[in-house]
């Protein structure tokens, strides 16, 4: 596979030389794989680029992008890694800094783990048997816990223990190449936060690993003073587009219930047919207004424009929809009045459906609209 490590510079020229022959000494012991290096220079003033230059002919695997000028960290791994995908023929991007925070010692574990099958390796300072540096002020100690507390609980994450940590490993095929990167929000810090985000929606397998992050060698700091609010402000941006998905989403299913119950009603009375197959066929009615729609307008995003890709996901959603009716609502049901008796029927099917309408969307979110076909 091949590897590509992105590293963002900007005025990091003590520090290059050294963290090139670092890597390169600490991977040369990495067997079966490609390691490349790119860099992402925001065409810094102290000669960065020109180091880093100096050195591509002694190594012959290190590139280099120059910005036009310093425009955030986000914007430059947007950069570095959309070039990664389409010129490096990337299998992985791995992010990494240039001040030795990130111990270069660490890549061989990131491989070791996506060798294992993780699509989303993270560098954890907060996992057992990592650190952050002693020194660290209470404000920031401070900021990246509470930071990490509230970003899982608004955006209803899967446990992990750093969600804003800058030393991670991502599976390009099925993951980071169906994410719509000049859509992430912030060019800043905190397009962490929505890469995280978007790689759980895809359904990333992630793996924690402990990091040890270190105070930074030399240079200085190029946080922007505004992360702390900008983080802020795309963690509830995300929250609210979620929203707005959910309730589309109740919509598209608030249109299938009538469609059902009139197509139910329309074959019985007209036709004459026997109700459970009218509710079949209106139940049909349902389901393909519900792909439709939800295709068209929910999940318009992601939408299955190809004709092929549309019929199998069709198909997919039908098994869904029927998986979910017998086995989640009706199951639930079933399994309810076994325990309480048929009494609260009425509780026991608005609760059941509640379940089934909460199995819908992550389905939806997680499987039937998970690939996005780049348009
Ligand atoms: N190209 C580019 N690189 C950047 C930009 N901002 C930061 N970097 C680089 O991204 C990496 C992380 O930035 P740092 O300033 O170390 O941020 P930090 O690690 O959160 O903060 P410190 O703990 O103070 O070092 C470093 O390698 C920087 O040189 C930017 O706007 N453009
Ligand atoms: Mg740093």
């Amino acid at each position: 596979m091949k590897f590509v490590v992105i590293i963002p510079t900007y005025n990091e020229a003590d520090n290059v030389e050294k963290l090139i022959r670092t890597i390169e000494a600490e991977t040369s012991s990495i067997a079966g794989h490609e390691i490349s290096l790119l860099f992402v220079d925001g065409n810094s003033p102290d000669g960065t680029a020109a180091l880093i230059r100096k050195m591509q002919p002694e190594f012959g695997n290190i590139e280099l992008l120059v910005e036009e000028s310093k425009r955030g960290l986000g914007a430059a791994y947007i950069t570095g890694m959309t070039h990664a995908m389409k010129n490096m023929a990337a299998d992985v991007v791995v992010e990494m800094d240039a001040d030795f925070q990130h111990d270069p010692a660490d890549l061989k574990r990131f491989v070791v783990q996506i060798d294992n099958g993780a699509d989303y390796v993270i560098g954890s300072r907060f996992t057992k048997g990592g650190s952050i540096p002693k020194d660290w002020g209470f404000y920031r100690k401070f900021l990246s816990v509470a930071g990490n507390i509230f970003t899982r609980v608004v955006l209803n994450l899967p446990k992990i223990s750093d969600y804003t940590t800058g030393y991670k490993a991502s599976r390009v095929k099925g993951f980071l190449d169906q994410i719509d990167l000049e859509h992430l929000e912030s060019r800043g810090f905190a397009y962490k936060m929505h890469l995280l985000v978007e790689m759980v929606d895809h359904g990333a397998k992630i793996k924690e690993i402990p990091i040890h992050f270190a105070n930074r060698e030399k240079g200085v700091s190029k946080m922007e003073g505004n992360n702390p609010l900008d983080s802020l402000k795309v963690v509830l941006k995300i929250r609210v587009k979620k929203s707005h998905r959910f309730i589309k989403f109740l919509i598209v299913g608030f249109v299938g219930l009538v469609i059902n119950f009139v197509g139910y009603q329309f074959f019985f009375a007209v036709f004459k047919i026997h109700p459970a197959l009218s509710n079949l066929i209106g139940a049909e009615g349902a389901i393909i207004s519900n792909y439709y729609f939800n295709n068209r307008w929910t999940f318009s995003d992601r939408k299955h424009i190809d004709l092929k890709q549309f019929l199998v996901k069709f198909v997919h959603f039908n098994l869904a929809s029927a998986f979910g009716v017998i086995f989640i609502q009706s199951g639930l049901i079933f399994v309810f009045t076994y325990f309480f008796g048929t009494e609260l029927h009425i509780l026991f099917f608005f609760l059941a459906t509640a379940v089934l309408v909460i199995y819908n969307f992550t389905v939806y979110s997680r499987v039937i609209w998970r690939a996005v076909e780049k348009i």
